[in-house]
């Protein structure tokens, strides 16, 4: 029988490190389930309320037309997902979405566009949305592509709460998903985000085909950035029609929870958000999610452009397994 490694201290494991090693974290990965799932947990109850879940609300406030090849995105000029491109809406349809998930029971709300980099009119138009949104009360976060320095500087003053911009996969991996911009372009903005002040939300996408290293990797760097991004959304691939990952191989379920759970020990403070994929998932997977140390979901009927759990399944949910909105 294989005894648990004794690779890392666990007094240890509730310190937040910036430090981590390719090795420290493939040992994490390699441990038996039981006991990376009892690890995480304890470092899970060190940080946070274990039956608190923090919940956003994402609304695709420009759908379509997207320059870049990300091959997993439904949204990209390159790919035919039979998407209809949109205009960026109007602020106050974005306001009464707003509103409408606040009194559903979000906190936070992410506005999310299919654009490179924003522009013009358009870019002042988001700016506005963002303080109407912040005044309605509820965190504002924006997903918007790359932003330069006076960009951020805008948003912040607008109160924009948390920007949303993924490693998404593993530096090595990178340029087999994407090749309209780089690796650096996205540490570029994250950079310009952390300095301004504005919280980080930033994470990646699992199941595209990338091996179990690069998912070490991607985690790697997610902890080793300055500071741990305040919420790390980790996306399951949903294999949209007409992308290039339509056909990819369903991630193993145990997996994806190994990696919810190691990126809870290596980011013991920050939100660790079971994010896209979940409509594909039984209440028991999201469960041992949960277990594993999420501790933040979308809520609503639809992520950006694909379906996510309907509001009265996820409420079920959360009644079956005891869980609070943070
Ligand atoms: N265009 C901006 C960008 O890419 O930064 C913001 C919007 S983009 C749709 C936001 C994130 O959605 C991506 O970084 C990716 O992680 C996630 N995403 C997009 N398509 C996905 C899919 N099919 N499955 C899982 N996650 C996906
Ligand atoms: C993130 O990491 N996941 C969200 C949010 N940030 C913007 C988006 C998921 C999109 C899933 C595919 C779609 O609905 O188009
Ligand atoms: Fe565009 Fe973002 Fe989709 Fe990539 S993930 S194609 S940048 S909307």
């Amino acid at each position: 029988m294989n005894q648990p490694t004794a690779c890392l201290s666990e007094t240890t494991e509730n310190t937040v490190r910036n430090d981590w090693s390719r090795a420290e974290v493939t040992q994490l990965f390699d441990l038996p389930f039981n006991e990376l799932l009892f690890r995480a947990q304890n470092v899970h109850r060190a940080h946070f309320d274990p039956n608190a879940v923090q919940i956003s609300t994402l609304l695709s406030i420009k759908t379509g037309g997207c320059p870049e090849d990300c091959s997993y995105c439904p949204q990209s000029v390159h790919h035919d997902a039979g998407l209809e491109p949109e205009r960026l809406m109007d602020v106050e349809a974005v306001v009464s979405a707003a509103r409408a998930a606040r009194a559903a029971g979000a906190s936070r709300f992410c506005m999310g566009a299919a654009w490179r980099n924003p522009k013009g009119k358009n870019f002042e138009r988001v700016l506005e949305m963002v303080e109407r949104v912040r005044d309605e009360g509820l965190e504002t976060c924006a997903t918007l592509g790359m932003l330069d320095e006076q960009q951020v500087s805008a948003l912040k003053q607008a109160g924009l709460d948390y920007y949303n911009h993924n490693l998404d996969t593993s530096p090595e991996f990178y340029g087999e998903i994407i090749t309209t911009r780089t690796w650096d372009d996205r540490l570029e903005t994250l950079t310009h985000v952390r300095e301004a002040g504005i919280n980080v939300c930033c994470g990646g996408i699992v199941g595209m085909g990338e091996a179990r290293a690069d998912r070490v990797s991607m985690l790697c760097e997610l902890a080793n950035l300055p500071e741990h991004p305040g919420s790390v959304p980790i996306n399951r691939l949903v294999r949209v029609e007409g992308t290039p990952l339509q056909q990819q191989d369903e991630i193993d379920s145990i997996e994806f929870v190994r990696t919810l759970a190691v990126a809870r020990i290596l980011m013991p403070a920050s939100h660790v958000r079971l994010s896209a994929g979940r409509s594909e998932m039984s209440d028991e997977m999201q469960a041992l999610c949960f277990f594993a140390g999420a501790n933040s979901i979308f809520y609503g009927e639809k992520l950006l452009t694909t379906g996510n759990p309907d509001t009265a399944r996820d409420d079920a949910l959360f009644e079956k397994l005891g869980l609070h909105p943070a």
